[in-house]
């Protein structure tokens, strides 16, 4: 197996100290950094996005692979020039106003950064003028509203309302999660999309983006 493999193996099974050694060891040995990212860490946590779309991989496990990636990402970025870390793209990400819940959201986040992109994470509770602010100072290609209760589901309505008349909805793309969240939700509020998990979110993303 080569050094790359046993990193994309390392990812797929959640092993974050031989992810991390082996990043380690890459490294020392004089492989570009963004080799190492693309081809051994973004690789392996491919894979686990297909498996766990498959079923043949779940959540706990998904969280382990994410970890292990991250591990590999502390190691390796510091040595990158921030302009070069290939980006996705940029996503604001918040729970909306009256919602504390943000473990499926940070999951998400997790995902996302897995997988390339540049993530702001707001937070808990935030309101529809928060939201607006923060979009109009992180200028995000993507904005991700996530809700757990079918009370605050409401204030996803508001937040795209609020967007819309405060001038910042145009070439955005909007996306909305969490357990109550469906596509039909979706749409009925004017969001761009729906994801039920993080790796069909980063597909989502990816689609909206390309
Ligand atoms: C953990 C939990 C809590 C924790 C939250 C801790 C935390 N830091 O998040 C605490 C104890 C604080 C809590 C409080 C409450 N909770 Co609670 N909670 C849960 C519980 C058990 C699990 C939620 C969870 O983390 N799931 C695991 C994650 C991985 O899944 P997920 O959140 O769905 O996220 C995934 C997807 O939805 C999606 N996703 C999520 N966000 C986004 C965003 C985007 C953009 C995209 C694309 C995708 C996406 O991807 C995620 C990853 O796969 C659920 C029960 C359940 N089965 O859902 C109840 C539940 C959500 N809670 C409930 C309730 C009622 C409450 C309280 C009102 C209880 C009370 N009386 O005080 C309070 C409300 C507090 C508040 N204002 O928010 C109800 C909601 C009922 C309803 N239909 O409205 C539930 C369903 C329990 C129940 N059966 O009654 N809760």
């Amino acid at each position: 197996m080569s050094d790359l493999e046993k990193i994309r193996e390392g990812v797929l099974e959640g092993d974050i100290q031989g992810v991390a050694g082996g990043c380690r060891a890459l490294v020392a040995g004089g492989m570009p950094p963004l080799d190492i990212i693309n081809q051994g860490l973004i690789a392996g946590m491919a894979v686990v996005g297909k498996k766990f779309k498959a079923g043949d991989m779940f959540m706990p496990e998904v969280l382990m692979s994410a970890k292990a990636m991250g591990a590999g990402i502390e190691i390796v970025k510091p040595l990158i020039a921030e302009e070069d870390v290939p980006t996705a793209g940029k996503v604001v990400i918040g729970t909306v106003e009256g919602d504390l819940h943000d473990i499926g959201k940070n999951l998400v986040v997790i995902m996302l950064e897995s997988s390339g992109y540049q993530v702001v994470n707001l937070g808990v509770d935030i309101s529809p003028r928060e939201f607006v602010d923060a979009v109009r100072e992180h200028k995000p290609d993507i904005l991700g509203l996530s809700a757990l209760l079918t009370t605050t589901m409401l204030a996803m309505k508001d937040t795209i309302d609020e967007l819309l008349e405060e001038g910042v909805r145009d070439g955005l793309k909007v996306i909305i999660g969490g357990a109550p969240v469906t596509a039909d939700f979706a749409e009925e509020i004017g969001a761009d999309g729906y994801a039920p998990d993080g790796p069909a979110a980063v597909e989502l993303a990816d689609r909206l983006l390309a």
